[in-house]
């Protein structure tokens, strides 16, 4: 029997309003990009026209527009290398280590870079996202050079990934950034830091979900309320 799948948008919308109620006037914020992070521009937005001044960097164009017709006023990393804090969802979250998998809404490129530039990385989920190892219910989305994916594809599946283009060879899905993804599944992953490293040496990997040190503090959506995981003591 199908799977039924329960709709947690209230409790997604929770977490999400409970992480936008963290902004303050003058902050530089990342705007993350997938359903569970609209909920936070949306949020965000609404607290704009009560007032709050914020810049906010888009992590894709979706979200650029979404937060252009809130009012929310936009910058570049050109403008601000270095923001305060970005607020994002998450397809995996590990718990012990707050390891992260994401990219299954295709932006992963730019919500690293943009993650990177933050002093502090927010994850809003429910608790759906939460696993015990990375690997576990979602693939790895490997975003990769158009030019020569096969040979890409074929190294990716040399270190034990079993491959798939997204959107399929005859409509594939290409990001903002111009690359396809190839979703890898590895099933659960024991040593993330190593899996991360040989995704970093294969030459037309562009980047990859995997979020591993990033995150500053997780907000979880549950039906008691929004639940925090607690930050990491190094960010
Ligand atoms: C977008 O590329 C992703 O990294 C999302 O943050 C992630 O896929 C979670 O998306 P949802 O909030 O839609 O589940």
């Amino acid at each position: 029997m199908a799977e039924q799948k329960v709709d947690t948008t209230h409790l997604k919308q929770a977490a999400a309003e409970h992480a936008a109620q963290q902004l303050q006037s003058g902050m530089l914020v990342g705007l993350g990009s997938g359903s569970t992070a609209r909920l936070a521009v949306a949020a965000i937005g609404a607290r704009v026209q009560q007032g709050l001044d914020i810049i906010g960097v888009p992590t894709s164009e979706a979200t650029a527009q979404q937060a252009e017709e809130l009012g929310i006023k936009l910058a570049t990393l050109g403008q601000y290398p270095q923001l305060d804090v970005t607020i994002d969802g998450a397809d995996e979250v590990e718990v012990g280590t707050l390891y992260l998998v994401k990219g299954g809404g295709g932006n992963q490129l730019r919500e690293k870079i943009v993650a990177s530039a933050s002093k502090r990385l927010v994850i809003i989920v429910d608790e759906s996202k939460l696993v015990k190892q990375l690997g576990t219910k979602a693939p790895i989305p490997v975003e990769v050079a158009q030019f020569g994916w096969q040979s890409t594809a074929h190294k990716l599946q040399q270190i034990g990934a079993r491959t798939e283009l997204r959107g399929g060879e005859s409509n594939p899905y290409i990001t903002d950034g111009g690359n396809y993804i190839l979703d890898s599944t590895f099933g659960p992953i024991e040593r993330a830091l190593h899996l991360q490293s040989q995704l970093d040496s294969i030459t037309g990997v562009v980047e990859h979900g995997l979020f591993l040190g990033l995150t500053s503090q997780v907000f979880i959506g549950t039906p008691d309320g929004v639940a925090e995981l607690d930050p990491l003591p190094d960010r």
